[in-house]
């Protein structure tokens, strides 16, 4: 069969181009060629490198007050924008090529909106032909409901690939009228049956930037995270040699650029669970790059989607900076005493400082990232959190808390409680726990990016007038469009009075 997968557009204040890799649908494509299928793989975001300005969505009017025409480095997101084509355009695309299935890859159900009108987009064009036209993907797999709902949509595949297509041939799915569109994978697949990939995404200048996942599942727990809803709680990893393979398979993919050095992002949700796998995968990675000609000072590796520093400890540091690991992201979490208990998270103090130091020592940089309004969080806590990472050598990440169907509190037929699924985004702010309102979550997101100004000493002196001012008045400024100081629109001046009580500037630690 002829097969039109894609990963659909989407709409958001931001993205991070060199992490869409798209691992999931890469994923599918692998496994039908591998049953004769001929897949066609359309990675919308990535098909073009421009973003696309739009207007704010009805059902985001919370956040307006928040915006402002404004620029520097104390600023929230400004422009709210479209990666990939409108719906209609890339409905034109899928068909132009005629399959016979198609198939949408949903990553997250923030953007299933977008599935939506992409479905009803290829069935408008399509007219009366009707071609069988399939979802899946993490963000279907959390909540069905509303894919199962959309006519346009015939099938709702839930589950991981490697299950579905071996239970359900392609060949066999037919088109169903009615209820019994949602497709349930029966199991997780085995670490033999997990699809490894290597996917290239947009490089830098002096780099090529590719990413994989090596690992599933992770039995850790925390309360506010979604892996376990989509990859189950057993740590599942691809197979030393299958890894080895698709990495050698990709050592003879040539940059047509000429450019010799790679990074290697690991998005991994958890990699440090089984050391002995990780050390003995970067080994081999490290070998068969070096047996290939490559120069040792040309592959680095990073995991974005970030470290369990309490897994790590000095020796191993070490050993991942010999590797080749030049930056680390560490995720804490929660730090506070009081919502650890609650999260199901435990935050070690000196563990984490004293990577920072041995990281600083070095002169690798680190970001240590943190969820803001979490259950329980509180002015009080969120400046805790914040002048605890200020004042060790690390930028600050701060991540806004989004839910995800299934998580506690989340669940049901209706997880959102009426509210508009596509707020489930981080970078809507929305009050989703009720602890810290849409300007405080703001705010503490304008004061995390003026924490990391004040950490850069080279920067920092080039907005020496701004952080004086902010300082003295205890009240956050940013630039308009003309460059001019103002204050921003609406702030929470408790919050920014207590992160900055006592801070000087220039920093003396
Ligand atoms: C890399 C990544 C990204 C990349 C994009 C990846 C991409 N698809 O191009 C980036 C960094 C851009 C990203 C962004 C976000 N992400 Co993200 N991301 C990930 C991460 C770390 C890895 C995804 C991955 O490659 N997995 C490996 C592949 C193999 O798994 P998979 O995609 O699930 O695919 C399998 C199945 O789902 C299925 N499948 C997939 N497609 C299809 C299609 C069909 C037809 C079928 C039948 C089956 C099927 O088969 C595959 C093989 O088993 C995951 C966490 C994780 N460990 O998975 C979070 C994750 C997907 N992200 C998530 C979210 C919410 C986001 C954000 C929207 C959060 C936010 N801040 O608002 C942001 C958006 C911010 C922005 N504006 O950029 C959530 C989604 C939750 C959910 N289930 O809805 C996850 C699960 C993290 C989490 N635990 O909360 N993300
Ligand atoms: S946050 Fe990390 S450690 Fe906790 S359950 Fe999720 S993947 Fe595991």
């Amino acid at each position: 069969m002829r097969v039109v997968l894609a990963q659909p557009s989407f709409e958001d204040f931001y993205a991070t181009p060199h992490r869409l890799s798209a691992l999931g649908g890469f994923s599918i494509k692998a496994l039908l060629e591998a049953q004769g299928h001929r897949v066609l793989f359309i990675n919308f975001p990535l098909t073009s490198d421009k973003q696309r300005p739009g207007a704010l969505p009805d059902w985001a009017g919370h956040i307006l007050p928040c915006l402002a025409d404004e620029r520097g480095p104390v600023s929230y997101f400004t422009r709210w924008s479209r990666w990939g084509p409108e719906p209609e355009e890339a409905a034109r695309i899928i068909l132009s090529h005629e399959p016979d299935f198609i198939l949408i890859s949903l990553f997250a159900h923030a953007y299933g909106e977008e599935v939506l009108s992409l479905a009803r987009a290829c069935r408008r064009i399509s007219g009366k032909v009707r071609i069988p036209l399939a979802v899946g993907g993490a963000g279907v797999t959390v909540h069905p409901g509303p894919f199962v709902d959309e006519p346009a949509i015939d099938l709702v595949l839930a589950g991981e690939g490697e299950v579905l297509f071996r239970e359900n041939r392609l060949e066999e799915l037919r088109i169903r009228e009615g209820g019994d569109k949602l497709i349930r994978a029966g199991r997780y697949c085995s670490s033999d049956e997990m699809v490894p990939v290597i996917s290239e995404t947009t490089g830098g200048k002096t780099h090529r930037q590719a990413a994989t996942l090596l690992s599933r599942g992770c039995p850790r727990g925390c309360r506010f995270c979604s892996n376990r809803l989509t990859q189950g709680e057993a740590l599942r990893r691809i197979t030393p040699d299958r890894m080895a393979g698709e990495f050698a398979s990709f050592l003879n993919r040539p940059d047509p650029r000429g450019i010799r050095k790679l990074t290697l992002d690991l998005e991994d949700d958890n990699l440090l669970l089984d050391r002995t796998y990780f050390r003995e995968i970067l080994r081999t990675f490290r070998s068969l790059w070096e047996r290939a000609g490559r120069g040792r000072d040309e592959l680095f590796f990073t995991a974005e989607n970030g470290l369990d520093y309490e897994l790590l400890d000095g020796d191993f540091l070490d050993e991942l900076i010999g590797l080749g690991f030049r930056q680390f992201n560490f995720s804490l979490a929660v730090t506070d005493p009081a919502l650890r208990e609650r999260e199901k998270r435990f935050f070690s103090l000196d563990r984490w400082r004293s990577h920072l130091s041995q990281l600083e020592k070095g002169g690798i940089p680190s970001v240590s990232y943190f969820i803001c309004g979490l259950e329980g969080d509180s002015r009080e806590s969120t400046a805790r959190t914040l002048r605890l990472l200020y004042d060790a050598p690390t930028q600050i990440g701060i991540s806004l808390f989004y839910p995800v169907p299934g998580l506690e509190g989340f669940q049901g037929t209706d997880p959102y409680g009426g509210r508009h699924w596509g707020l489930s985004r981080g970078s809507m702010a929305y009050p989703w726990t009720g602890s810290l309102d849409t300007v405080s979550l703001v705010t503490a997101f304008r004061l995390a990016r003026l924490l990391n100004l004040m950490k850069n000493s080279g920067e920092a002196s080039r907005h020496e007038e701004l952080i004086g001012t902010i300082l003295r008045e205890k009240i956050l400024y940013t630039y308009d469009g003309h460059k001019k100081k103002i204050p921003v629109p609406f702030q929470d001046g408790d919050l920014v009075s207590s992160v900055l009580g006592g801070i000087t500037f220039p920093r003396t630690r």
